[in-house]
């Protein structure tokens, strides 16, 4: 057998003792611990150019930048692969797929054994939150793909020095992941392994996570939605605290007055623009900054406010669609140090996605290696770029406070053609509740299966909850009732949007981007008080003159496009809420069944 061999920096016995338990079932060529320094990740940067995973792009105009394609099924999440293990299936609920932990661990068991073979496998330390501060959690991924790697060697704080925190005994996360591809003695490997099979298990109990069979990010980089999302929300339950699928920004008006709102969108629904918004012409003098881009870890603090942290280091964001008018923050992020992962390739080493530039380059390679024709997308829909989050213009001077930054207001929004209005504000938190747990949005490119369906997607994070959606609702809703009895609180308001009305046409309405300033505008305006708003049946709403239009031909006929209200879609759209309320059974809060029909209710009698 390989020998551990553990380094001088480790000196935590239970995690050699565990790295050597994973060896012997994996049964890898060799062992890597790695330390995070630049020379090992120029190393391994070398290693995937000589075996065809990686390329280098062009010096001058992308330095240090590589590129990866995946095989052509790994290319998002697996929602129907991924597993929450609790002791009783009760505690994953209905919208996680469960398996008794017994009977998963014998099924893993027989995957992992030998799966690494002729492989090197790589121990990788990460902490989730700054280094050393008291709301960080480290985990320690063992991985057989140097893609994985690197990868979190961008998306966290990833090195050595996550070793002198841990010290002797330190908790950790355990992660494990494999590609699932052993290699016989002289067998060629193939640019991007992985295998059919999938599984993304974690056991919320012993808060352990095992993914096999993918090298995707979501499935494979276990920091992000495995640790940070899935293992997080379950300890923030316990623990009093939130784990978000939301974006951080901070916003300061001309008078300098500054506030900080997170929103939460399914993937790939524009968290990442958001949370980089440049503000339009007309709004001089204002200034968005960005704390993260897909995680939130929220806590209540003693003065009766909410504080969030990003617990991530880099981006790993949608490319296709981004570009200098949709995203200038996010370009000038990519100038430099960027891993993509299935865009297309010009013969010049340039990188080129869908809406990238209006024109076409020639003599493109898409990201199935093949030359582009026209006839297939260069790039695939969900191809991503991961890079360091501290390259971002707009990076915002508080992103690593270990306190977190003060949360004035939290906003909800899904993908949807009609029934959902540009914006309305809850009535209060119980209001804001049913409003998030019942989101629904259009199915996107980040996860396998039909995509632009109408789901429920409950707070952005029906992939992601690690227990039972309806204790996830409960503990929102109880967290609020905690805030709400404190003296001096200053629970955030809760508003919905939605950037994607569509005409008859099918065209989008609204401009989005950096027009969103001007919802963001008053929501603010609101949280101070400062802004008018009429009451309807959907909740509190502002109407044209309400808003800010300044340097805009957006009309007033298209604001009612936009805002309308159809109570006909409304309570159909209402009552399609029982079938998530059914499904989660008994343990949904009955207050959130109260709201439905107070809802209900309301939209009739107009
Ligand atoms: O691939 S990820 O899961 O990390 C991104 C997303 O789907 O939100
Ligand atoms: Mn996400």
């Amino acid at each position: 057998m390989t020998t551990v061999n553990a380094p001088h920096f480790v000196k935590h016995q239970k995690l050699i003792q565990w790295v050597e338990e994973i060896a012997k079932l994996t049964q890898p060529a060799n062992i890597e611990w790695c330390d995070g320094s630049e020379e090992e990740y120029q190393r391994l940067i070398e290693l995937m150019i000589t075996n065809g995973t990686m390329q280098k792009l062009n010096e001058d105009t992308h330095p240090g930048s590589y590129l990866a394609n995946s095989d052509p099924s790994d290319v998002a999440r697996v929602e129907t692969r991924t597993f929450i293990c609790s002791e009783k299936a009760e505690d994953a609920g209905a919208t996680n797929n469960w398996e008794a932990p017994a009977i998963m661990r014998e099924k893993l068991n027989g995957l992992f054994n030998g799966c690494m073979q002729g492989r090197t496998m790589y121990i990788v330390p990460f902490s989730m939150g700054p280094l050393g501060s008291h709301i960080a959690h480290i985990g320690i991924e063992i991985t057989d793909s140097p893609y994985v790697a690197i990868s979190m060697r961008k998306m966290a704080r990833m090195g050595k020095a996550v070793y002198d925190v841990l010290g002797t005994n330190g908790e950790f996360i355990p992660c494990v992941h494999s590609v699932g591809a052993p290699l016989a003695p002289s067998e060629k490997d193939v640019a991007w392994p992985c295998n059919d099979d999938k599984y993304i298990v974690h056991y919320p109990e012993t808060r352990e996570i095992w993914s096999f069979g993918s090298g995707y990010g979501g499935n494979a980089l276990l920091g992000k939605k495995c640790l940070a999302l899935r293992i997080a929300s379950v300890m923030g339950r316990e623990q009093g605290w939130l784990a978000e699928h939301m974006l951080i920004l901070g916003i300061t008006n001309p008078q300098g007055k500054k506030h900080y709102v997170a929103a939460a969108f399914p993937s790939a629904c524009g968290k990442t623009n958001f949370a980089m918004l440049i503000p339009p012409k007309g709004y001089e003098g204002w200034k968005i900054e960005t704390v993260g881009d897909d995680i939130a870890w929220i806590k209540p603090s003693e003065d009766g406010r909410l504080y969030a942290i990003n617990p991530e280091a880099g981006f790993f964001g949608v490319a296709p669609g981004t570009n200098i008018k949709t995203n200038p923050n996010c370009m000038a992020t990519l100038h430099k140090d960027v891993i993509y992962t299935n865009v297309a390739v010009s013969d010049q080493g340039e990188i080129w996605w869908e809406g990238l530039t209006k024109e076409t380059p020639s003599n493109l390679t898409n990201w199935k290696g093949q030359p582009h024709t026209g006839t297939e997308k260069a790039a695939h829909p969900n191809a991503r770029f991961t890079v360091s989050a501290d390259q971002c213009p707009s990076i915002d001077a508080e992103w690593e406070n270990p306190a977190g930054v003060p949360i004035s207001a939290f906003i909800f929004g899904g993908r949807r053609a009609d029934t959902i209005p540009l914006i309305t504000e809850a009535f209060d938190w119980v209001d804001g509740v049913y409003k998030a747990a019942t989101m629904g949005s259009e199915t996107t490119a980040a996860a396998v299966g039909q995509q632009g369906i109408v789901r429920r997607d409950p707070f952005a994070m029906l992939p992601f909850a690690g227990y039972n959606m309806a204790d996830y609702f409960a503990h929102w809703l109880e967290m609020g009732e905690k805030l709400q009895n404190q003296a001096d609180h200053n629970l955030p308001k809760i508003f919905n949007v939605n950037w994607f009305r569509r005409d008859e046409k099918g065209n989008f309405v609204w401009p989005g981007f950096g027009q969103n300033m001007r919802v963001l505008e008053w929501i603010i305006d609101r949280c101070e008080g400062n802004a008018e708003a009429v009451e309807t049946p959907m909740g509190l709403v502002p109407t044209y003159n309400d808003l800010n239009w300044q340097e805009t031909d957006f009309s007033e006929e298209q604001f009612k496009q936009v805002t309308e209200q159809d109570m006909q879609l409304w309570l159909k759209e209402l009552e399609s809420h029982t079938t998530l309320f059914d499904q989660l059974g008994e343990r949904l809060p009955k207050s959130l069944k109260h709201r439905q029909q107070t809802l209900i209710k309301a939209a009739k009698a107009v």
